[in-house]
């Protein structure tokens, strides 16, 4: 397939600057009338061919300047429309007529239909399967729009910007205009008509103008919407106090849609939503789902700056809009909710998602230099370690230049399509500083190393770090510059307090940070007397992996006295780890597993820690994940080995804490109106921790009781899943799950935490679970959120089901990504991608798992989308 390469970008020699489309919508019939305002750029040549991209399309009509088209001026194919004479005026009007059919769309791309409603998605490549256009996002045009239909099937019309008329077309007809007056790049654009229902509020903006807030969703879920009001409300302020970005339509829409690739996307001013990201009450959603629709609905909102009003010039630029826009709803949550249990959270992601994408054969840099499908590129690189990068240039610059930064940033480039250059510019003029060697987080793929030793003479009050930097080689890049890495660290005395020091010299340290930038940095700090147990990567400064040699000790003293809340709790996490692998390896080799003591009594220790709050307790206790504990093994990796270590570790630790965890357990117990406020999530989620040690020690009963007992969907999941992973063959699970079932059968987003937590069932047998369940009347394969829930779920979730032995759970991931793909390629793809991690199996699985990608790869007809991933992945 063609790929595309960073160097070759060309800005086109075309420019739309004002666009005019007609929908005449039906359902297996759509018309679309585009009128372009064509401009040639003074310096292109007359004659330049005008190529526009198209796919799949059905050209009706051209015109050129009202004229029809004479049959030699074009040439049209599905998939393009060249007008190979076009005029020699600078100016000229393209009028294309395209016929769609929505009902038919299952890709989900472009215009197609959600439960009966017409709705668009247009971001990256969408808007050329509505018409042939200059589909690129350097390319901004002002829309306008009417949309035609008929007034029963779609009494609500909706288009970007603010409705400008609307009235009725006579036989049942009617329609409706809307102006965008800020141009946009098409991916941008979005159109949504159908029947539902309109939860309304208003938001005064700073500079006192009045904005109409809609949230529209299907008939009778107007209750389920209003957090999401909420939210959306918390998030405009927010903008305006942190970022002094303020709102800038006189509308403001969101619309939920049952049938979405992606969680949301940032339409300007028409916000379209996966409805798992809107709809949310106490007895249908957990405080997870809370708190993920606060911070999407912040992310989308926040694009209408960093995206939309500044977008990118090419798809290469990605993280431009992606990176900053997840630091923002990042600093968002972190705001509205706790700070260091945000934090955590962030990096337990980061590290799930993004370091395995980073250390295998789908690693790329935060900012890519070519690809073959850019859908393949909404990557946890891009967003998540791209909001890294961006906290770093904070770290680097300090809060004040880094405000000043982007304010310039939004001064200079403010209805611009820019890149990754033209943002670093800013935050080197704003601070002075030079950024070019920490621009390489941008360029560079892969998880920078580092190795940390320690010495300390009591005599002299030396203290010396050697810290040595390494990057290993990726696909992208076989061979590494050095980066220049900020590494926050405390030196920890030993009544648990940060020491003071003299000097520091061997690098640049300010403000608690080592700014790291050689291969060796030998870090001698001056008049430390005691010696002090280090600290590092406080906060997460930096997204790297670390290797400190200190004596097991001091990461215990850590855990229990790092000021630090997140090294407190990286500390710990990083004992379970290591007690997990080793038990892992003892298990392997035919033993029991054995645990330290010290570690086994510190859970009940934190969990009755009043000085902490709940959500941290709760993290704290939270085990590393089977596959978080395969990611720090690396090669040779035994799912159903680290499976049972990690069992062994939760039982041991349960037994150790029971009295202790049953009384807090007890205690936590809320009476009185469900409230989604961090705090009391906080209280459910140290709770739902605790359920799982004490079903680890006790036995079913106390989870069943719980999950019978509960009066909102958080505790009542989370039962649901002890039950169902700890038990899956006990009366109580068996009886849970048809209780579950009978009481949200009608409600598919529930429904699919049912799928869920079916498919997430450790073991040999639920591959075959997984398979009866597809035949449920609920489950579809058209549906993007049920494929995930229960086969994504199953592929990403379930080590020890996925990477059964024997193949069968490759084969029949590899079987459903196939049918995926007959209709929906960019979420076959993103399937796929569950296999990135094989290399590092033990050989029967690695063997069994290539298998199952080849016989993928060997198909002849194949996406671009799912050839990408697989060739990548086996390359
Ligand atoms: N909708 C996706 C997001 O907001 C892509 N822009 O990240
Ligand atoms: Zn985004």
């Amino acid at each position: 397939g063609q790929v595309f390469r960073l160097e070759d970008y060309r800005a086109s020699d075309y420019r739309i600057p004002e666009l005019e489309m007609t929908f005449r919508l039906t359902a297996e019939e759509t018309r679309v009338t585009a009128r372009l305002q064509v401009e040639r750029r003074a310096d292109a040549t007359p004659q330049t061919p005008l190529l526009l991209d198209g796919d799949g399309l059905v050209l009706e009509a051209l015109e050129i300047d009202g004229a029809p088209a004479a049959p030699d001026a074009y040439e049209a194919t599905p998939d393009s429309l060249k007008i190979t004479r076009p005029p020699q005026r600078e100016r000229f009007t393209l009028t294309i007529v395209t016929r769609l059919a929505p009902a038919d769309n299952k890709a989900l791309m472009g215009l197609y239909l959600s439960n009966g409603v017409y709705c668009t998605q247009c971001e990256a490549e969408g808007f050329r399967r509505i018409t042939y256009f200059l589909d690129r996002p350097d390319i901004l045009s002002v829309y306008r729009v009417r949309i035609e239909a008929r007034r029963e099937e779609a009494p609500l019309l909706l288009s970007n910007g603010n409705p400008v008329e609307s009235g009725d077309l006579g036989e049942g007809w009617h329609y409706a205009v809307w102006h965008d007056p800020f141009p946009k790049p098409s991916y941008l654009f979005a159109l949504v008509a159908g029947d539902l229902s309109a939860v309304r509020d208003r938001f005064v903006t700073a500079s006192g103008r009045t904005v109409a807030l809609a949230i529209y969703v299907e008939h009778g879920k107007e209750e389920r919407a209003a957090y999401a009001m909420d939210a959306l409300k918390r998030a405009m302020r927010w903008d305006e106090e942190r970022f002094g970005r303020e709102y800038d339509l006189n509308v403001f829409n969101i619309v939920a849609v049952s049938d979405f690739n992606m969680g949301a996307m940032e339409n300007k001013g028409l916000n379209i939503f996966n409805d798992k990201y809107v709809l949310a009450d106490p007895d249908t959603a957990t405080d997870t789902d809370f708190a993920n629709i606060e911070a999407i609905i912040a992310h989308e909102y926040f694009h209408n700056w960093t995206g939309n009003r500044i977008t990118c010039r090419d798809w290469f630029q990605l993280c431009l809009k992606e990176g900053l826009t997840v630091f923002r709803d990042h600093e968002f949550s972190a705001d509205q909710r706790s700070r260091p249990v945000k934090r955590i959270a962030e990096v337990r992601t980061l590290r799930a998602h993004q370091f395995p994408e980073d250390q295998g054969p789908l690693a790329h840099p935060v900012r890519p230099r070519r690809y073959r499908e850019i859908n393949n590129f909404y990557t946890a690189t891009v967003y998540e370690k791209g909001s890294e990068v961006v906290r770093m240039i904070r770290t680097v610059l300090g809060e004040d230049a880094f405000r000043a930064g982007m304010d310039l940033y939004f001064d200079r480039h403010d209805g611009q399509a820019v890149t990754i250059e033209d943002f670093l510019a800013c935050f080197e003029e704003a601070s002075g500083k030079d950024l070019a060697q920490f621009a390489l987080w941008y360029h560079q793929a892969g998880t920078p190393h580092l190795a940390v030793s320690t010495r300390h003479d009591a005599e002299s009050g030396e203290f010396v770090m050697d810290i040595e930097q390494s990057v290993p080689p990726t696909p992208s890049e076989a061979r590494k510059r050095l980066m220049h890495i900020p590494l926050a660290f405390g030196l920890v005395g030993p009544d648990g307090r940060d020491m003071t020091y003299q000097s520091a010299e061997g690098a640049e340290v300010e403000d608690g940070v080592i700014h790291l930038r050689k291969r060796r940095h030998s870090v001698r700090f001056t008049g430390v007397r005691a010696r002090p147990v280090v600290s590092l990567n406080r906060g997460f400064s930096a997204p790297v992996t670390l290797s400190v040699e200190q004596p097991r000790s001091d990461r215990l003293f850590l855990a229990r006295h790092d000021s630090d809340l997140f090294s407190r709790w990286e500390a710990l996490n990083t004992l379970f780890t290591e007690a997990a692998i080793e038990a892992a390896a003892r298990i392997r080799g035919g033993k029991a597993a054995e645990f330290e003591a010290d570690l086994l009594s510190m859970p009940a220790e934190i969990a009755a820690d009043e000085s902490l709050e709940a959500a941290y307790r709760a993290l704290a206790l939270t085990l590393p994940g089977e596959s978080d504990v395969a990611r720090e093994m690396g090669t040779n990796i035994d799912p159903d080995a680290i499976a049972a270590a990690r069992d062994a570790l939760r039982t041991a630790i349960g037994r150790q804490g029971q009295a202790t965890f049953a009384e807090i357990h007890a205690a936590l117990q809320q009476h009185g109106r469900f409230s989604p406020d961090a705090e009391s999530a906080g209280r459910r989620a140290l709770r739902n921790v605790l359920l799982d040690y004490l079903a680890a020690a006790g036995g079913p009963e106390l989870a069943a009781r719980q999950f019978q007992a509960a009066d909102n969907m958080t505790e009542r999941a989370a039962a649901l899943a002890v039950l169902a992973h700890q038990f899956p063959e006990s009366e109580q699970t068996r009886a849970a799950l048809a209780a579950f079932e009978a009481r949200y059968r009608d409600n598919p987003l529930v429904l699919d935490k049912w799928f869920t937590v079916q498919a997430t069932v450790p073991g040999q047998g639920t591959v075959d679970r997984v398979r009866a369940l597809m035949a449920h009347p609920a489950f579809s394969l058209t549906n993007p959120n049920r494929v995930r829930a229960l086969i994504g779920a199953f592929a990403s979730f379930n080590q020890t089901g996925f990477h059964r032995a024997d193949g069968e759970g490759y084969r029949f991931v590899a079987d459903t990504v196939l049918a995926v793909e007959a209709h929906n390629p960019q979420v076959a793809a993103r399937l796929a991608v569950s296999f990135r991690a094989w290399r590092s199996l033990e050989p029967g699985r690695r063997e069994e798992a290539r298998k199952a990608l080849a016989a993928i790869a060997g198909q002849k007809q194949l996406s671009r989308d799912l050839r990408d991933i697989v060739e990548r992945t086996l390359a």
